[in-house]
């Protein structure tokens, strides 16, 4: 496929898995993430398969961002798929007893650097009128649950910003699109639990969660799909997941 696909934390999970699917259709690859040795593993594996071009990015930097995009070598330039897929959850805790730092790394990271990739790469587009954002919100964008306090607002940000970019966009080629997975099993709970492998184990334990390639599969459908078809959200749980229901404190 002769597509330039940009994605945001290509090291591991949803975002690892995008990558090999691109690669398998042949797209022209930008990776990007923090960790600079897993992206040249992922260079390694996939080159063979599709170019492919890393850079060692955190999103939450707002200059290093636009550097990086305006700096992309002129095979990658005319990016045709932005997923804004890095992201991350830090703790569990009730609001009132949750880590300010992590309420602020969660906000930097899920909802500037989503600002910042989208804001870089979409006047391109708008100009070659082709081109797609994919972001990957969460459920726990729509749907509360205890401790996801700014986790799920951030991902309610991520679902309102496409629909918001959609508005903006009206009169263009450009479509965007959110998807918002339920519980999948990628380092998404290590990284929340901040280490604790049995932790994160606990999570997945005893049933069968989403996995990176069933996202995967579904971000590679919404950007082949006929060009006038604009998938505006797309919310996937594994059967295993469902709502509980309302809490009712007795007293
Ligand atoms: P992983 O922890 O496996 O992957 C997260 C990716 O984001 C990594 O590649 C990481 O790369 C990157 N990342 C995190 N912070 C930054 C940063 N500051 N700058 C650049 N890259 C960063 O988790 P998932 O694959 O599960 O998560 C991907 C997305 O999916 C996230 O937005 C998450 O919120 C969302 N999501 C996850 C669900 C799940 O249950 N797993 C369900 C719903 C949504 P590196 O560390 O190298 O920077
Ligand atoms: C990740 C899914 O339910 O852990 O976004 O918040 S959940």
């Amino acid at each position: 496929m002769e597509k330039t696909v940009v994605i945001t934390g290509a090291t591991s999970g949803f975002g690892a898995a995008c990558a090999r699917a691109f690669a398998n259709l042949g797209c022209r690859l930008v990776l990007t993430g923090r960790r600079s040795e897993l992206l040249e593993q992922a260079k390694k594996e996939l080159s063979a398969l599709c170019p492919v071009h890393t850079i060692t990015l955190d999103v939450r930097d707002r200059q290093a961002v636009e550097a990086a995009f305006a700096a992309l070598p002129p095979e990658f330039a005319e990016v045709d798929l932005l997923v804004n897929n890095a992201g991350l959850a830090l703790g569990l805790e009730p609001a009132q007893r949750a880590s300010l730092d992590d309420w602020d790394t969660m906000v930097d990271t899920n909802v500037k650097g989503v600002m910042y990739c989208t804001r870089a790469l979409l006047p391109g587009m708008v100009t070659r009128n082709r081109g797609q954002v994919v972001n990957i919100g969460s459920v726990a964008g729509s749907w509360p649950y205890p401790g996801g306090n700014v986790y799920g607002a951030t991902k309610a940000f991520v679902e309102q910003f496409s629909r918001n970019l959609r508005a903006d966009l009206l009169g263009t080629a450009v479509r965007v699109t959110n998807i918002a997975p339920g519980m999948a099993e990628t380092e998404f709970s290590k990284v929340r639990f901040k280490g604790d492998e049995e932790r994160a184990h606990q999570v997945y334990l005893g049933t069968e969660a989403l996995l990176p390639e069933d996202i995967a599969e579904i971000v590679v459908w919404v950007s082949t799909l006929p060009t006038r078809v604009n998938i505006n959200t797309l919310e996937v749980m594994s059967v295993n997941q469902s709502w509980g229901p309302f809490a009712v404190h007795r007293i």
